[in-house]
Order: C-alpha cells, then sequence, then structure tokens
C-alpha cells in the first residue's frame, strides 16, 4: 500500500476525513478477520458487560450481539501488529509527525439486523485536548455498505465550532440532530469492501445508524494523537481516574512512534468541558443512552 498522497492529505485537510480503499494487506486483513470473529464467538459465554466485551441488546450464547470489543490492541497482538505497521504508519505520520501516540482503540461489531447507533457526535467533545492534532483510523474489516450502519461524515465540520453535546445541562455525548449548525443534510457516507480505512479528525462531526444488513458490521477504531497533544483535565475520557503514575506510564507504553513530549502544544481550539458528566459514562453508547441524547437514528 503507498503512502499516504498529497491529493489523501489535502482531502483529509479540507473535509475533516478521508477514505482509503483496500488499504489493508490482505495476509493481515485475514489475520484481523479471524481473531475477530473468534473473539465474537467466544463472547457467547459471556453473560455481563466485562473488560473485553460491550454486550447488545439480546445478546445470548445462540445469537451473539456485542456492541464493542474493547481495547482490541491489549485483548490480542494482531490488532497492534497493524496498528505499527509501516502500512498504517505511512498513512498517518503525514498527519500527525513523527511522534504518535495511541489513546486508545475499540471494535465496533454492530450487530446484523439493528445494531446500536452512534449518535451524531465530534469525539473532541469527549476528550478536548491542547491541540487537535487528533484523529481516528475505522478499518473495515467486514464490507460496509449503506444499509449496514456505515460511519456518517459531515464534511468541513472539523473546521467550525464546537457543537453541544448536552441535554437538560448534562454531558450526553450526541448533538442534537435538531441543532441546525450541525449541518445533517450534508451528510457523507464512508462506505467499502473490507481492508478499506477512513480517517477522521477529532473535531469531524460522525455518527451512524443501525445496521440493517444480514452481517455484522465491523469496525476497528484506533483513537491517535500527536504526541504533544495533552488531555485536558476533566475531560471524561480512557484517561479518568488515571493518577499521574498511570497516565505517565500508559502514553509511554501506547507510544506507536517516536517519544512521548512533555511540552503541551497549545492552539486555539474550541473547547467545552464534558461536565456535568451522565450518570454512566463508561462508553459511548453508555454516555448517550444515560445522557439522555436525543436521537437522530432511532426508527420509532
Ligand atoms: O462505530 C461507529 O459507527 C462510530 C463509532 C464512534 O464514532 C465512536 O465510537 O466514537
Amino acid at each position: 500500500m503507498a503512502p499516504l498522497t498529497s491529493q489523501q492529505k489535502s482531502d483529509y485537510e479540507r473535509d475533516g476525513f478521508v477514505l482509503i480503499e483496500n488499504a489493508v494487506p490482505v495476509e493481515i486483513l485475514s489475520r484481523l478477520q479471524a481473531v475477530t470473529l473468534d473473539l465474537i464467538h467466544q463472547s457467547r459465554e459471556v453473560t455481563q458487560n466485562s473488560d473485553v466485551y460491550d454486550l447488545d441488546t439480546g445478546h445470548c450464547k445462540a445469537t451473539p450481539r456485542l456492541n464493542r470489543i474493547k481495547t482490541p490492541h491489549d485483548v490480542h497482538p494482531v490488532y497492534k501488529e497493524f496498528l505499527h505497521s509501516v502500512t498504517l504508519l505511512e498513512l498517518i505520520k503525514p498527519l500527525l509527525g513523527e511522534n504518535i501516540r495511541l489513546n486508545n482503540s475499540k471494535l465496533n461489531t454492530k450487530a446484523a439486523q439493528g445494531g446500536a447507533p452512534v449518535e451524531w457526535h465530534q469525539d473532541w467533545s469527549f476528550y478536548p485536548h491542547t491541540n487537535d492534532d487528533l484523529l481516528a483510523v475505522g478499518v473495515m474489516l467486514s464490507d460496509i455498505g449503506e444499509e449496514d450502519g456505515p460511519l456518517q461524515m459531515i464534511p468541513g465540520s472539523h473546521r467550525e465550532p464546537v457543537l453541544s453535546h448536552f441535554n437538560d445541562g448534562v454531558f450526553c455525548g450526541a448533538i442534537n440532530p435538531e441543532d441546525k449548525a450541525a449541518r445533517l443534510s450534508d451528510a457523507v457516507s464512508i462506505t467499502g469492501q473490507a481492508g478499506s480505512l477512513s480517517i477522521h479528525h477529532v473535531r469531524t462531526t460522525h455518527g451512524s445508524a443501525p445496521n440493517m444488513g444480514d452481517n455484522p458490521r465491523l469496525l476497528l477504531l484506533y483513537e491517535l494523537s500527536a504526541a504533544d497533544a495533552w488531555p485536558i483535565s476533566g475531560a471524561l475520557s480512557v484517561f479518568t481516574g488515571m493518577n499521574q503514575h498511570e497516565l505517565w506510564d500508559y502514553f509511554n507504553k501506547n507510544m506507536v512512534c517516536g517519544e512521548q513530549s512533555i511540552a503541551a502544544r497549545l492552539s486555539d481550539v474550541p473547547v467545552l468541558m464534558p461536565l456535568p458528566p451522565p450518570t454512566d459514562a463508561t462508553s459511548i453508547f453508555k454516555t448517550q443512552s444515560s445522557g439522555g441524547a436525543k436521537s437522530a437514528f432511532s426508527q420509532t
């Protein structure tokens, strides 16, 4: 696979996202898929949310239905292998520089015929940093067509003001679909074959509808940042609850390339702190449901 082209880089800078088709080499794609299907199979024995699984409603032994496999890079080495591969590094270094940290990973396994929607949001609303050189890479591990609940993005939203993600004064991790400033009618669907990947900026407005297809929609997400982007204390995020030793160890352990910086680079970025928090902020699904987010996608 070729490095990010200058056209792809300028598309990302203009739109806040870029789709790169057939980006993942076939051999590692097959292994990522096999490990993922095996993890879904193993979830048949699981009856409640755990460190690995976030269960969807209706999950049972006969029909496993997951919202997500949590932090897959900690669950099986193949996810880390692709993260550190030259293929991926050549795509993200032009956007983030030579020093890159993984902040979190997740594998959203939207179950067939209805897996949970993800309401419209900007990732930035959950974890503002000292600058916005942060992005998410979404690796399609299944073919994702229009009816499979693809990611949808609003072009150019990453350069617009930060939108409210509050309901009745509580952070709910979702934009009110009636907020005209969100320009939801401009949405573009990110569809492609397994092995394609998208990159979206941390401030790009995005969401996804339920999966109306017959197969699980498998999307592996790596949340990455420049190593001199420091999380702003008080945000709801994977860093919540870590003391200084834990945070420093976490950052160093999760370097993808280069070194963690102690210099925090401050940019002129818009920030709304995600406070007060909802009652359950353990995942975006729980944040949106317990925060009372208004749905753009529910069919009732
Ligand atoms: O899986 C999806 O469709 C979107 C996931 C997402 O936006 C998130 O987890 O922040």
